[in-house]
């Protein structure tokens, strides 16, 4: 059978570098590769079936294209992948033109907001026909045996005689290394590895991708909906089947990995024969990876730098242990001390910080010492996002409780905890705090680690204009443009008074109003790049 699989993206998460073809002739997309498409297609071509992937990245796939290809190929299923509330808009409106242009290909919804919410999708979203949850390996090649009746078919959420039904959860499946690794050569793009900052800041050249060697998280942190997802199950794979992925990729070229676990550093066995079976395969791609402070596996940080582990970030959220208590984050900051600074000493070339601000009854004095505790650390790099909340997690549901949200009219909104959540700081309080705990981090790495603050510029130089890396240096020292960020006037458009009143009628009038907005923010990108063309040498996209 022909199944189509496309990568829905929210355009706030990639970028498009000025050099727009790699050698082998692939454009380049600064961002992770869609390896949730890439693992389906792998594991559906085994099966024999035949499998066409899209990414929302591709300029040369916009919709139009993809739609059309639909109705000249009428593949047996097109399956949509996205991983959260924010890119969700672009998905309906996908489904939506591709419902108009043909009126039987089957669609199915898949990924982590679409698990979480199935019930919820189908309705809002009738052109739909399955919204299915979980992990999708054995999922979609039992959907497609079948599609016309996907009544036992586990995980699989669907209407039956105009009543949406969700069948029981598919048993989760503990054997990693069965599925074989993901199809990277078919979608011709190349992927450049960036740092997540605002302005995105070239890691290196080298062919990049993204490997997951474990699912889930045992941790139950109040802003995640990790554990939901994989059923507070941490579920690996063996060392040799990872190495092996390696020894393929460095085979294919690739040069540079980046780990999507939710957790790397749970088992320190399983890192411990990975690093070793690295090196004596003498693979020398860079790879990076996120973990806890409180990983027990601190004593190998030098056997992962040896083994050429090159980016290692924490999730450390706050610089004061109430806040961290707050969030049930089970850390102290000693740990984090101890975990940056082990991390350092043992040769990681970039240590980074996640840090959120804006939580829950968190004070001016708590954002302080966040920035301060961030500046003392001997972090590279840092980020300080706003917290939000999610359908599914544990604030979501004191919010229910608490009567800040409603769980069947808000479930799809992207919120800031400030905008809702009445023990936060307000919007204004916390922007012009982060900006001045911004300054004082740059002034006192500047001034305190002037050696590691340098040889990171030196990397980020190597690959970004210098305009661009001067820009990253003072941007906190220039006061930050108002208004909400693209993602959140896209977010904001479905929340209109009207769409409230009825599930069903959701879809059609937000369309309109989101179709408007991607149009504009289309345009405007269109807009910056030709601006950035312009400026630079570069090759346009034809
Ligand atoms: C990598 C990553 C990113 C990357 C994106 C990479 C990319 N290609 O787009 C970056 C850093 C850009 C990012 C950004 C954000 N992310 Co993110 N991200 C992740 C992370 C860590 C891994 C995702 C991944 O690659 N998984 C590996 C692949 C193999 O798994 P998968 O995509 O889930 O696919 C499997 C199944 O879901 C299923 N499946 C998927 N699609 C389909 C389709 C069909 C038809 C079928 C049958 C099955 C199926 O089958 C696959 C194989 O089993 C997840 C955490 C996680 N564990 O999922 C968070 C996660 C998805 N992100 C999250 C969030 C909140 C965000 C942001 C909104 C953060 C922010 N405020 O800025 C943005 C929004 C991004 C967007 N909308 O595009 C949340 C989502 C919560 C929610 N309910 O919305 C997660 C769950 C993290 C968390 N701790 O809560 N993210
Ligand atoms: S430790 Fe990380 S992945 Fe685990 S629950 Fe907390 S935030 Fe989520």
């Amino acid at each position: 059978m022909l199944v189509f699989l496309i990568h829905i993206r929210d355009p706030q998460f990639y970028a498009i570098p000025a050099k727009t073809r790699a050698k082998n002739g692939n454009i380049r997309i600064m961002g992770f590769p869609p390896i949730g498409i890439m693992s389906l297609s792998a594991v559906l071509k085994r099966a024999g079936h035949e499998c066409v992937m899209f990414d929302q990245a591709n300029p040369e796939t916009p919709n139009a294209v993809i739609t059309a290809e639909i109705q000249r190929k009428q593949p047996a299923l097109v399956g949509f992948s996205f991983l959260s509330t924010t890119s969700y808009p672009y998905a309906k409106i996908l489904a939506r033109d591709i419902r108009a242009a043909n009126r039987t290909v089957k669609l199915a919804f898949g990924g982590v907001f679409a698990s979480l919410n199935a019930p919820l999708v189908k309705q809002q979203c009738p052109e739909v026909d399955f919204v299915c949850r979980g992990d999708g390996e054995e999922l979609i090649l039992d959907l497609l045996e079948h599609l016309d009746d996907p009544a036992g078919v586990e995980g699989v959420t669907w209407a039956k005689d105009g009543e949406v039904v969700s069948n029981p959860n598919r048993k989760m499946e503990r054997n990693l290394d069965q599925w074989p690794f993901p199809d990277r050569e078919s979608l011709k793009l190349d992927f450049v590895e960036s740092m997540p900052l605002d302005v995105p800041c070239v890691l290196s050249l080298e062919r990049f991708t993204t490997m997951q060697t474990s699912r889930g998280c045992p941790w139950s942190c109040v802003f995640c909906d990790i554990p939901v997802f994989n059923e507070g199950k941490w579920r690996s794979r063996t060392p040799q089947h990872v190495v092996d992925e390696f020894k393929h990729l460095q085979e294919q070229g690739y040069g540079a990995v980046y780990f999507v676990d939710d957790h790397f550093l749970l088992q320190p066995k399983r890192i411990e024969a990975i690093c070793k079976g690295l090196n004596d395969q003498n693979i020398t791609i860079e790879w990076g990876c996120e973990g806890r402070v409180d990983s027990v596996a601190q004593h190998l940080f030098p056997a992962m730098a040896k083994a050429h582990c090159r980016t290692l970030m924490f999730g450390i959220e706050s610089g004061s242990q109430k806040m961290l208590d707050r969030l049930n984050k089970e850390q102290t900051l000693a740990e984090v001390e101890t975990a940056v600074t082990n991390a350092k000493k043992a040769g990681i070339e970039i240590v980074h910080g996640f840090f959120v601000v804006g939580s829950p009854d968190e004070t001016i004095a708590d954002m302080k010492a966040t920035f301060d505790f961030a500046a003392k650390l001997p972090l590279d790099t840092f980020g300080f996002n706003r917290l939000c909340v999610y359908r599914g997690t544990p604030l979501w549901h004191e919010y229910v409780k608490r009567g800040l949200v409603n769980d069947g009219a808000d479930w799809y909104k992207y919120f800031k905890c400030s905008t809702i959540d009445p023990t936060c700081l307000p919007g204004e309080v916390i922007h012009a705090e982060r900006s001045a705990g911004l300054r004082r981090v740059f002034i006192y790495k500047f001034l305190h680690y002037p050696v590691q603050t340098l040889r990171l510029l030196r990397r980020f130089l190597r690959h970004m204009p210098v305009r661009d890396v001067v820009y990253l240096i003072i941007k906190p020292f220039l006061g930050k443009k108002k208004g909400p960020t693209n993602a959140e006037v896209l977010s904001r458009a479905v929340e209109h008074g009207a769409m409230k009143e009825a599930a069903a009628q959701m879809t059609q009038v937000s369309d309109e109003t989101l179709e408007h907005i991607l149009r504009e923010s289309q345009a405007e990108r269109l807009r910056i790049r030709q601006e950035t063309e312009a400026s630079r040498d570069v090759t346009p996209i034809r």
